[in-house]
């Protein structure tokens, strides 16, 4: 395992009962080698004190977080609330937020704000679309998505994961080469923004990554693990991205 960070985000999947069985089936496979603070599992909001009670030896995500602390916000979840129920992590910008709820940089950054107040990491995401790539812009754009998402954003519990929108459940993964060319690019960003500790935050890469080719990506010098959807739905699939890292 390294010290690789692995990341798995459930999106709209899951009930108590599979949550169940997943923690049974993970335990199995992993015979006491999980370790909470590099093994991360992102449920959607009812399952998370679920999880957190069925399967300690992981940490426990949501996979947003109002900006709000309290008052009339119909169906918001604050992050004091999240730290309540036992969660230590929460995404934030994810591309499926930005498109479907029209999430802009300014308010994720707000959002990563509002999860480290509470003591929360901010797993912040970026990534550019196909056709930015296919104009060639997707590294100024990237760069430019990670300095407006981390406006305000304080350096300690954070980490940014590069997803691009065009291998995000397609099942094309970027190619390592790819991944890392941008991930460097984003450390980058990162020095700049937070001086030599910028060089330390951890960056995931996400998109489709799955058991044949996480050791790839991980072996990137650039690459500090891996924020998995479709592949974390299953204990084993799981499992196997977590010891290629
Ligand atoms: C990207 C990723 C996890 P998947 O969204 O955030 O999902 O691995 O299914 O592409």
């Amino acid at each position: 395992m390294a010290d690789k960070l692995v990341i798995g985000n459930w999106k709209l999947f899951g009930s108590n009962e599979r949550i169940r069985e997943f923690a049974i089936e993970l335990k199995a496979l992993s015979a006491g080698r999980l370790d909470a603070q590099q093994v991360v599992i992102c449920t959607p909001y009812p399952y998370l004190a679920t999880l957190a009670a069925v399967l300690p030896e992981v940490g426990v995500g949501a996979q947003d977080c109002s900006v709000n602390t309290e008052g009339a916000f119909t169906g918001e979840v604050s992050a004091a609330m999240l730290a309540d129920v036992g969660c230590r992590w929460s995404i934030v910008g994810h591309s499926e937020r930005r498109q479907y709820h029209a999430e802009s940089d300014a308010g994720v950054a707000l959002k990563a704000v509002a999860v480290q107040q509470q003591g929360l990491c901010a797993v912040v995401c970026v990534g550019e679309s196909l056709e930015e790539r296919k104009r060639g812009d997707h590294i100024q754009r990237v760069a430019s998505q990670v300095r407006a998402s981390l406006e305000g954003v304080a350096a300690e519990n954070l980490v940014v994961a590069y997803e691009p929108i065009w291998a995000i459940g397609t099942g094309e993964t970027a190619t390592p080469e790819q991944a890392d060319e941008m991930h460097g690019v984003i450390r980058q960003v990162l020095v700049e923004l937070y001086g030599e500790s910028g060089r330390a935050l951890r960056v995931l890469y996400g998109g489709s990554v799955k058991p044949s080719t996480a050791g790839g990506l991980f072996a990137c010098d650039n690459i500090d693990g891996a924020l998995v959807g479709g592949a974390s739905l299953e204990a084993e699939s799981f499992w196997q991205i977590v010891t290629a890292a």
